[in-house]
């Protein structure tokens, strides 16, 4: 089934090699190498992205935007199959896209060094910039509420009631800790209701891997724009505190590996400002660190709520998997909230 949709780009699956390349949670990707160009070919989970021509029409949009404003931005987007579609659907009713491999490019999935962090959040934030006067509301949700803490808050409650006992059990000191946070939802809501937070183009998945960098460690470009929509800007710099401070990331059980790197802070910080500290309104600027806050307590309900639901959203590979990475993430979030005064002080600073 591969091979047809291979073929449907023009590409000859026998002279190409396909294997499983990446670490994403949701959608299923692919590495495709050939004699020439690589390519990367990616399932979309259509259970969760129920509809992906909403993504095509958005990456349409931004690429004719960018090929006008910023013409030399490497804009990956999907390439065009052989009848100029962007998305194939396969004989398994899912669909498929084709992405260049960037020739010369790499991506990491851990920051060991701070220069990968500065180069990082100066990626994201040049690409919120950089879009700055593009209508944001011209782009589809791509998926509703996406960020929406309060409906993450609701569909915990609603896991809550239909779990099965033995895993509210289990679950019993990550669900308390749920309540014990609760003000960093009152804060998000009063924070959205402030008319000076505005709609931005935001990328909403701002992890390590999805920054191509060259061979210096210098950033390219971000990749993996399914979840480029409307939003707002905590989530992007939110989710780098989330994914870049702590050495150790969601996926670790020992959880003393988990700490905030000041350092890497500092990083964010700087690299983001550099391209947003003139766009950020003053309010805005004031959430800078309650982001993290933001991000990490969402992704915790997240997972949590996967565990109490049976599993049905995020991989798992093996059983409470879940449930250790919200026990990963309230941990990351209970040491960052400590640090919170130390973070206030490096952010005068820099
Ligand atoms: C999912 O599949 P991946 O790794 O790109 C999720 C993110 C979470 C992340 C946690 C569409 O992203 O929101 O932060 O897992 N994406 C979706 O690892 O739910
Ligand atoms: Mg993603």
């Amino acid at each position: 089934m591969l091979d047809k949709v291979l073929l449907s780009f023009g590409l000859d699956p026998s002279h190409h090699k396909i294997e499983p390349f990446g670490s994403g949670l949701i959608n299923y990707t692919l590495k495709v190498t050939g004699n020439g160009e690589d390519y990367i070919l990616q399932k979309i989970n259509s259970s969760v992205f129920k509809s992906p021509e909403r993504i095509a029409q958005n990456l349409t949009l931004l690429q004719a935007y960018f090929k006008t404003t910023h013409p030399d931005y490497l804009f990956v987007g999907a390439l065009p199959s052989l009848k100029n579609d962007l998305l194939i659907k396969a004989d398994d009713n899912d669909y498929y896209r084709l992405f260049p491999f960037v020739k010369g490019s790499k991506t990491i999935n851990f920051i060991s060094k701070r220069k990968e962090a500065f180069e990082a959040a100066i990626q994201f934030g040049r690409f919120t910039r950089m879009l700055n006067d593009f209508d944001a509301e011209k782009l589809n949700y791509t998926l509703a509420d996406f960020h929406n803490l309060q409906l993450r808050f609701d569909q915990f409650k609603q896991a809550y009631q239909n779990a099965d006992p033995e895993l509210l059990e289990q679950a019993a000191t990550e669900i308390k800790q749920v309540y014990d946070h609760y003000n960093i939802l009152q804060s998000d809501k009063q924070v959205i209701a402030d008319k000076e937070i505005p709609l931005r183009v935001i990328h909403h998945d701002t992890k390590i891997s999805n920054v191509l960098f060259d061979k210096d460690l210098n950033g390219i470009c971000v990749i993996d724009l399914d979840t480029v929509m409307p939003g707002y800007y905590l989530s992007d710099v939110g989710d780098m505190m989330r994914t870049y401070l702590s050495p150790a990331n969601e996926e670790e059980t020992d959880l003393s590996k988990i700490h905030i790197r000041e350092d890497i802070f500092a990083d964010i910080c700087k690299g983001y400002m550099l391209e947003m500290g003139d766009i950020l309104t003053e309010t805005e600027k004031k959430y800078f660190i309650f982001s993290g806050k933001f991000m990490i307590y969402m992704q915790a309900i997240r997972f949590l709520t996967d565990f109490l639901n049976g599993d049905i959203y995020y991989e798992v590979k093996y059983t409470g998997h879940n449930l250790m990475r919200a026990k990963n993430q309230f941990d990351l979030l209970n040491k960052y909230v400590r640090s919170e005064e130390r973070l206030n002080q490096i952010l005068t600073q820099v």
